[in-house]
Order: C-alpha cells, then sequence, then structure tokens
C-alpha cells in the first residue's frame, strides 16, 4: 500500500509515496539542517495513555479503557495482550501509566497503575502481570489504596537501571495531601519490583520519594537524572528534576518561588523550583530523553507531549541536564492533543495522541 507523503519545506510542497502499511498523510518540517517526517503508524485505539518501547523491540501501549496490546513498528499491526477486566474508567481515571522489567526476557513482568472500585470507593493501584507470550497472567498487586478521582491521578510508571519502579501519583482534587508524608497522594513513590519499600527511601517505610506535587504525567531518566513534567493549575505547568526527598510545592507554590506569598514557604520548606515553567498553560504530559545521533540536533533533549497545546516540545538541555538551554516545538496542531511519546533505540519517535476517538501512533523519523 502507499503511504501519501506531504513534504514541507519553506516555500516548497512537494508530494511522494512509499510502501507502507497504510495509506496516511505525512509532513516533512525543517529541523535545523535536519528534516523530519511524520507518519501514522496506526489508528483506532481510544484514549491511549502509554506508550513504551519493549526490549521485544514492539511498542506497548495502555488505553485507558482497561486495554494494553502491542504493536509491531514495522507494520502498525495491534495484537491486543490484555483487557483487565477491574479496571473503572471515570474522567482522566482508568488503566494509566505502564512500565515493563528490565529483563524483560527473561523476566517477562508488565506493572500497570489503574483506577478501580474498591467498596465502591474510586481507587488507584499498582499491579504487576506477567506476560506469558499471548496474554498477561497471576496480577501481584504490589501497592494500592491510593486516592482516586474522576482527574488528577497521575499516573506515569518508570523503572529505574538498580530496578526501583517510580510512581507519579496526582492530589486527586485533595490540594492538601500533596504536602502530606503519610499520603501517597500528589507524590513521587519509589518501590521495589516486589512492592517493598526500599531501605534508602527518604523516610524509613514510606514510599514516598519526593512530595509537593499537583499531577504529574511525564517521568523520563536522562544525564542520571530523572525528570519529571506536571501539570499546573490555570499557571504554571512545570518541568523538574526529581530529587530524593524533596519539597516541589503544591499546593502552596506553583511555578518557581517568585510570589511574595510563595517566597516564606519556600524559604522554610526549601522547595525545589521547577527548570521551566509555563504560562498560559499548555498541558504537559509525557516525556522521553533524546540521546540518539539519528537526529543530531535532539540529542541531549527532553521530548515532551501537550495535550491542550497539541505539540511536540523539544526541551535542549545544558551538558549537565540541570537547565533547559533552548525549547522548540517539533510539531504543533497537527493530530490534536498529544500524550505520550516513546524514543525508540533507533531515534525514531513515537507519539499518542489523546483526543478520545480514533486516537493514533505517530511516528516521527529523519527525511531518507
Ligand atoms: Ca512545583
Ligand atoms: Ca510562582
Amino acid at each position: 500500500m502507499k503511504l501519501l507523503i506531504i513534504f514541507l519545506a519553506i516555500t516548497t510542497i512537494a508530494l511522494f509515496s512509499f510502501n507502507c502499511k497504510k495509506s496516511k498523510p505525512t509532513q516533512q518540517i525543517p529541523i535545523s539542517d535536519a528534516q523530519i517526517q511524520v507518519g501514522v503508524l496506526t489508528s483506532g485505539l481510544s484514549h491511549p495513555w502509554e506508550l513504551l518501547w519493549g526490549p521485544d523491540n514492539f511498542l506497548w501501549v495502555t488505553e485507558r479503557d482497561g486495554k494494553v496490546s502491542r504493536i509491531d513498528p514495522k507494520t502498525g499491526n495491534l495484537t491486543l495482550v490484555a483487557n483487565i477486566n477491574d479496571v473503572v474508567s471515570r474522567g482522566e481515571g482508568g488503566l494509566l501509566g505502564m512500565a515493563l522489567h528490565p529483563d524483560f526476557s527473561t523476566v517477562p513482568e508488565v506493572y500497570v497503575a489503574y483506577n478501580y472500585l474498591k467498596e465502591s470507593s474510586y481507587t488507584e493501584k499498582i499491579v504487576k502481570y506477567t506476560y506469558n507470550g499471548t496474554t498477561l497472567s497471576n496480577p501481584i498487586v504490589l501497592l494500592d489504596n491510593i486516592a482516586a478521582n474522576t482527574f488528577h491521578n497521575g499516573c506515569r510508571l518508570l523503572i529505574s537501571s538498580e530496578k526501583k519502579l517510580f510512581i507519579s501519583t496526582g492530589d486527586a482534587g485533595n490540594q492538601p495531601l500533596s504536602q502530606n508524608i503519610n499520603s501517597t497522594s500528589g507524590k513521587i513513590l519509589r518501590i521495589n519490583l516486589d512492592g517493598t519499600i526500599p531501605s534508602d527511601n527518604p523516610v524509613s517505610g514510606n514510599p514516598i520519594w519526593s512530595f509537593g506535587h499537583r499531577n504529574a504525567q511525564g517521568l523520563v531518566f536522562g544525564n542520571g537524572l530523572l525528570y519529571s513534567s506536571e501539570h499546573g493549575p490555570n499557571t504554571d505547568d512545570e518541568f523538574n528534576v526529581i530529587r530524593k526527598g524533596i519539597n516541589y510545592g503544591w499546593p502552596d507554590v506553583h511555578g518557581f518561588c517568585d510570589e511574595n506569598s510563595e517566597k516564606d514557604f519556600c524559604s522554610k520548606n526549601n522547595v525545589a523550583e521547577p527548570l521551566k515553567a509555563w504560562t498560559p498553560t499548555i498541558a504537559v504530559s509525557g516525556i522521553d530523553f533524546y540521546n540518539s545521533d539519528f537526529i543530531p540536533q535532539w540529542k541531549n533533549s527532553v521530548i515532551m507531549a501537550t495535550l491542550k497545546d497539541e505539540s511536540l516540545y523539544q526541551l535542549k538541555l545544558n551538558p549537565a541536564g540541570d537547565a533547559v538551554a533552548d525549547v522548540t516545538k517539533i510539531i504543533s496542531g497537527d493530530f490534536g492533543r498529544l500524550r505520550d511519546v516513546c524514543i525508540a533505540p533507533d531515534g525514531k519517535v513515537y507519539l499518542v495522541t489523546g483526543n478520545g476517538s480514533n486516537d493514533k501512533v505517530i511516528v516521527i523519523s529523519k527525511k531518507l
């Protein structure tokens, strides 16, 4: 089949085609001296939430209504591996973040976060499944009783190289919980892959790694640092570096410690300011770290999907990775809301849209 490509390069528009599974429009957008091409790998999804590159060289995707699927990146063919039957999707809630075990070929474990009804109370839990080559089985609950709501449920999962599971949780609409270290809401949590609490967490026996978060929906490692994106209220979406035991301010501080009402709280509570904040808000969502030679201009950048702004952002970092040196929009407005981004080992960038119906997996590659 043919894939129609619309090539936009300053004033030149050209049409050509190459072999691909589905016929979809694509664009090429000048990025410095490189050019990218953008195509649709597959479509027909409903509220996809997590998109990640599996150690099996397939894309893995969650959909909010409870589906987990694998997608062949060569063909776009999608195979359902689970439809988790106790997922309850309400508003922004449902099946959210997912992570695969780093040694997936020998330890085929799949970690998911989702909302369900626990004795009629809307709740979030973290569950580990085993993939048997066809489907997910043997669910084991690692963490339960996380407050859920129709909005602000987080939840991104990320496994570190030392095999700790990081979990972003939202404030579930109850803002004071973010400053309460006895609550798992409004936090970045860190647990072992068996659900136990690591002995080197900031508070003994407590899964909290950092606190004072509103609703972080992006987590990624790069430069030896943990980065997060976090939705602000009507101001101050944030891009943060997450450090052990640190307070990130919500709900007392929005973005930087720049208002008189914030300065006192910041100094008394050692609040970490974001590397970058956006007002008006753009609704920052999934992030991934680009360090491939495939598109050299993007090396040492965090690539970030946004919902309200409908754009994919490049956050070029300084060499130490502790400051944003430059912000560039890679694509904007072509596909609606963008929920998550995933960078393949070959340097191609994959996105999922978050429009709610006929959602798409987008692939960004380099002009051949
Ligand atoms: Ca903050
Ligand atoms: Ca502020």
